[in-house]
């Protein structure tokens, strides 16, 4: 949405449209000039009904994506830029939106890749037999120091590029990596949704239902406990494209249903064993719905804040959007922070991770790619202390993608190496 006037009317006449059974404010709405001189009306405010939310998100996702294409037009923006024009930019897009060839391409290169001889050497990680588990491999190895990090946002924006780039390299994918919009499921409900509910052009559906499961528990370390309830599978993936594939790492931290967790002692061992789902609506309709979406990008004005929220605040009860996406997804390695990137659909819901920092950094361009959008050290909460992150840490995948580069390349996702942005 680019005129301004057709804008405005359209926010008002949705605010009217929800405004049906008693009357609500007016959505409160904000102007915004894109570089090449165009405006647009943005929310400022996240709406609590999660329809009216749901347009919000496409909103700021189309200013995103307009601003970008904007500062395409700009000829001196363009020296600044490793290449990336408009002819190459490549579009990554929800997944209900790929047509069924497009969505049977994604699923087959995956699938390829876990056919794939690893790089990792065994004498690294034993277990890893694929190129797949060369990511889950270099995902465990550094778990620590890439969540409540500095690196957090960063890392994963790298390691879901990386893996888009090894489908394609690799495995003649010609698509872009798709997303999980989470607005979306929760409000159709996660398991009829088109990326789990199990058909042949799903990333295939629920783990068979496991009767007497009780809650997940997180919490731990002085915490208190927070409970999330058991979804409607738990046992192995029956149907769809990743039916028969073997998780081969882990477990390392796995949140069982009955208030355990699980682990296999560093996860790296050789531990071959079925897909497990546990789909949970309820998680996905309390932590990731369309308003959870739209305050975590409206609200946070500083990157502590933006990240701190997007993971959860320890102790506050809530997991955020990150884990509010892991926990949807349930089972093993779902539960598993360690091992989470073993479920294919991880890519899916980090594409999603990325796509809502990107909108978010586009709100505040110069400051949320600069040296201002990063925050922390590169240790899980600070334990134990490390130095600061800086736009000159450098992230190493490892085995599972080159060549190490620093924070400084993965800050945009149009300036540096990268050159895609989300629809
Ligand atoms: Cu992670």
């Amino acid at each position: 949405m680019r005129v301004s006037i057709l804008s405005a009317l359209t926010l008002l006449f949705r605010a009217l449209a929800s405004a049906a059974p008693a009357p609500v404010p007016q959505e409160a709405v904000s102007t915004t000039t894109l570089p090449d001189g165009a405006t647009t009306v943005l929310p400022v405010v996240a709406s609590t009904n999660t329809s009216v939310a749901s347009d919000q998100l496409d909103d700021l996702a189309s200013f995103a994506a307009d601003y970008t294409n904007s500062t395409f037009n700009e000829a001196s923006s363009k020296q600044k830029r490793g290449g990336c024009t408009l002819s190459n930019l490549s579009i990554r897009r929800e997944w209900g939106t790929l047509s069924a060839t497009e969505q049977e391409a994604y699923t087959k290169a995956a699938l390829c890749l876990q056919a794939k001889q690893a790089k990792t050497p065994s004498s690294l990680i034993p277990g890893a037999k694929s190129r797949f588990d060369d990511f889950v491999g270099t995902h465990i190895n550094q778990t620590m120091t890439i969540h409540y990090t500095g690196t957090f946002l960063a890392w994963h924006r790298y390691f879901t590029w990386s893996y888009e780039q090894a489908l394609r390299n690799e495995c003649g994918y010609t698509g872009t990596q798709p997303y999980w919009n989470w607005g979306k499921t929760a409000e159709t409900g996660v398991e009829s949704s088109p990326i789990f509910d199990g058909s042949a052009t799903s990333m295939s559906g629920n783990g068979a239902y496991v009767a007497g499961e009780g809650n997940v528990v997180l919490g731990g370390n002085g915490l208190p406990d927070l409970l999330l309830p058991r979804g409607s599978g738990g046992g192995c993936v029956t149907s769809g494209p990743f039916k028969d594939m073997k998780v081969n790492l882990g477990p390392v931290s796995l949140g069982l249903t009955n208030g355990t967790s699980e682990s296999n002692g560093d996860g790296l061992s050789y531990n071959p064993r079925c897909l497990k789902r546990d789909l949970t609506t309820a998680v996905n309709q309390k932590y990731a719905n369309a308003t959870a979406i739209v305050n975590q990008i409206l609200k946070p004005k500083d990157v502590y804040d933006f990240q701190m929220t997007m993971q959860g605040y320890p102790g506050s009860g809530n997991i955020g959007v990150h884990g509010g996406g892991h926990y949807t997804i349930g089972g093993d390695p779902g539960r598993d922070l360690f091992v989470s990137p073993g479920d294919p659909v991880f890519y899916l819901h980090h594409g999603m991770i990325d796509r809502t920092w990107w909108i978010w950094q586009t709100l505040d361009i110069q400051e949320r790619t600069g040296a201002q959008g990063i925050s922390g050290t590169g240790t899980f909460l600070d334990s134990p202390p490390s130095a600061n992150t800086t736009l000159d840490t450098v992230i190493d995948l490892g085995y599972a993608a080159g060549p190490p580069v620093t924070m400084r390349d993965l800050m945009s996702t149009t300036s540096g190496p990268f050159c895609y942005i989300y629809l």
